[in-house]
């Protein structure tokens, strides 16, 4: 196959591990608003507003480390722009775990993905607690910052001093340690409010519920639950994420097993414990949005592709249709127990791809269209577009054409015509989630900026790059006074 050979050339020319890797080390220091120096460009003009991401910021303690990155404590990263200045903060999420484990620096719980404490299996089986790390997303809720975990509650943070105000049950809206979705979508193109926070939890088992929430996001009623609603579908659930249109709230649920044995057994974290199951057929769940036109109505569920999928981009109405972009993957992608995952053999993992389902409600079918064969992950779009038609979406991809490899590059595709534009931040640079602010008053949906976190491997040392959304243009460079992980999401606050 001549892709084959492309193949070969484009790895020639790809990564050196050890500056991906080099990335993976504990977050040294908390720091207090540092105002950040500008190493390339010029600060935005009157730029206000503020950058939170969140990842693991814990991957060692006491020379063992974490058996897989999601398995890090949660360190906030906050950067606040004052008319183009950045000030940078940054707090450990200071859980039960992080505080108990800090003390004597060890790990003594056993993490999702596989991390086990000392001692064996012996020492490892029959505890079935999760630590609640609260590393994946940071989002502003009220007056709140929450900082997310999605098999467990959200943890409350200062907004300005980024102090841990603790678990919440968000004025008693969930009961204590409720599972509470990472992946909480915001609508500012609703009736209800200018802006709604939608977002989700799930209580698995035999059979799963989903517990859909709409908090009201703007204004006095800020942080109000207004609508709420639970379904309970057949079949164990892993969602790690979902999507919203005007009227529904999108879930894949990939045809997978979980098996818990090994991890009652403490051989394997929970999350090794999924795993693909050929004879399933993946399915869709369409919740109606109480929101919109179908409210009180039961949900939709129809069969959805082959292939598995963490990360929904978008999905918007087309008549009776809705189109829904994701990052397929062809399996599940768990790093085994004999693995080690700062030395993993890229090429024996899937690669994320970005695809398109278009599912007609009426006939309860589906076809999936497939936008590009490179490898990417981290797809946006304009957060104004959220939940209707957007013409283009942001990710991080790999530099390389094709093959699984880190991600080192920002993409913008066109997703009508399929026309892409690229930014490399290779060889040594590697990439997180772009992060897509419009710019004030923009008529034009790519009309923007662009916020990366990037890992300089020739530095050994963490960036924040700022790009022209329009045209992946370079605009600011600033240097961190912290070395961060590669990380999860993140969002920006006015
Ligand atoms: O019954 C349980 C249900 C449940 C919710 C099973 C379970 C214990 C596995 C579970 C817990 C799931 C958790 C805690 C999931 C956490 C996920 C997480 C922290 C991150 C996921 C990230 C996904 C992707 C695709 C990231 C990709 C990143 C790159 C390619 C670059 O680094
Ligand atoms: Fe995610």
């Amino acid at each position: 196959m001549t892709n084959l050979q492309d193949k070969k050339i484009d790895k020639f020319k790809s990564f050196n591990k050890e500056d991906w890797s080099s990335a993976y080390q504990n977050v040294e220091k908390e720091l207090t608003k540092e105002p950040l120096k500008i190493s390339k460009g010029n600060n935005i003009k009157n730029l206000n507003g503020t950058l939170l991401r969140n990842g693991p910021g814990i991957l060692e303690r006491g020379g063992q480390w974490v058996h897989h990155p999601f398995d890090g404590d949660g360190m906030i990263t906050s950067i606040k722009f004052e008319n183009g200045q950045p000030f940078l903060t940054n707090r450990f999420v200071k859980t039960q775990g992080y505080l108990e484990e800090e003390k004597i620096n060890k790990f003594i719980y056993r993490g999702v993905f596989g991390t086990q404490k000392n001692g064996g299996i012996l020492n490892n089986a029959l505890d079935l607690k999760f630590k609640n790390i609260a590393n994946t997303h940071v989002v502003k809720l009220g007056d709140e910052i929450l900082a997310l975990w999605e098999a467990a509650g959200p943890h409350a943070m200062d907004p300005d001093s980024l102090d841990t105000i603790g678990l919440t049950t968000l004025k008693g809206v969930l009961k204590p340690n409720e599972a509470f979705s990472a992946h909480p979508k915001t609508d500012l193109n609703s009736n209800t409010s200018s802006e709604l926070l939608v977002t989700f939890g799930v209580q698995t088992g035999p059979k799963s519920t989903i517990r859909l929430m709409e908090f009201d996001n703007a204004g006095t009623n800020s942080g109000k639950l207004i609508f709420d609603r639970k379904d309970t579908f057949n079949g164990f659930a892993f969602l790690h994420d979902f999507a919203i249109t005007t009227n529904w709230a999108i879930f894949l649920q990939n045809a997978i097993d979980f098996n818990p044995l090994p991890f009652v057994m403490g051989q394997r974290g929970a999350a090794q414990c999924l795993k693909s199951n050929p004879n399933k057929k993946a399915k869709f769940f369409f919740i109606p949005r109480e929101s919109g036109l179908f409210r009180g109505q039961p949900p939709l569920t129809i069969d959805a592709p082959e292939g598995f999928v963490f990360h929904h981009v978008n999905a918007f109405e087309k008549d009776s249709k809705i189109v829904l972009d994701s990052i397929f993957y062809d399996d599940f992608p768990s790093v085994g127990p004999d693995e080690n995952f700062r030395d993993i053999d890229f090429d024996k993992y899937p690669e994320g791809k970005l695809k398109r389902s278009i599912i007609d409600l009426k006939t309860k079918t589906c076809e999936l269209e497939t936008f590009s064969e490179q490898c990417c992950e981290f797809a946006v779009v304009n957060p104004k577009n959220l939940g209707l038609k957007a013409t283009f979406s942001w990710m991080a991809s790999t530099s390389q054409k094709l093959g699984n490899a880190p991600l080192q590059a920002i993409k913008k595709i066109n997703l009508t015509s399929k026309e892409e534009i690229s930014w490399s931040a290779g060889p040594s640079g590697f990439v997180s989630e772009p992060i897509m602010v419009p710019s004030e008053n923009s008529s034009k949906e790519d009309e923007g900026f662009l916020f990366i976190l990037l890992w300089n491997g020739e530095r050994r040392g963490s960036d924040l790059v700022i790009l022209d959304a329009k045209d992946l243009k370079e605009l600011a460079v600033y240097e961190l006074p912290i070395s961060i992980p590669h990380g999860l999401h993140g969002s920006w606050v006015n």
